[in-house]
């Protein structure tokens, strides 16, 4: 889903890390008590769930999530190309939107194909407006809350099949789409350094 950005951006977290992330508790700290208790008797969409809500909300294991690395980022800065050959981070923003929506689609039976490198990968984010960069946002968390009622209606037994014909597996499809979450929120934090 990302040609590109290997060569331009090295991922790895930021030089500060929020303090309690984990309900509390220290990122980077393994669960306990309650919390432990309550991870072992999730079902495995549960905890597929869950790494979603922490890649996209927040309590995500490295650092920052994708709503977090956005808090607070105007509308210029997401216009922001400090890396002539990388994106912005409102075109990121489009883009990590695009593939959690290929998630849903394709839970559906929509083989949703997206050309790598193609508009609809990279949709178009040249509207320098305070106004469209909140409707980007809007649109990125309602695709993610139709994402996450997606999950929530596939029964537990499709898992491990194909998502569709040809396919990864559901399992992979979902870690995916997390994987990508936050591959992209680690740009997004790099990109913010450089303002
Ligand atoms: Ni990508």
């Amino acid at each position: 889903m990302e040609r590109r950005t290997a060569r331009i951006l090295a991922c790895g977290p930021p030089a500060s890390l929020p303090v309690a992330l984990n309900g509390g508790q220290d990122a980077h700290d393994p669960p306990t008590g309650m919390s432990a208790l309550r991870e072992k008797l999730m079902t495995e969409l549960e905890r597929i769930l869950d790494q979603l809500k922490r890649a996209y909300e927040g309590g995500a294991w490295h650092g920052p999530s994708v709503k977090e690395v956005l808090n607070g980022v105007t509308a210029q800065q997401a216009h922001a190309r400090p890396l002539a050959d990388g994106h912005t981070i409102y075109e990121l923003v489009r883009h990590i939107a695009v593939w959690e929506d290929v998630g849903r689609r394709r839970l559906s039976g929509d083989p949703a194909e997206v050309p790598i490198s193609s508009p609809e990968d990279w949709p178009p984010a040249d509207d320098m407006s305070e106004a469209a960069w909140e409707q980007a946002k809007e649109a990125l968390d309602r695709g993610h809350q139709a994402l996450v009622e997606a999950i929530k209606a596939v029964p537990e037994s499709r898992l491990d099949e194909p998502i569709m014909e040809g396919k990864s597996s559901v399992y992979v499809t979902l870690h995916g789409v997390i994987q990508h979450d936050l591959y992209h929120a680690g740009q997004i934090a790099i990109l913010k350094k450089g303002m």
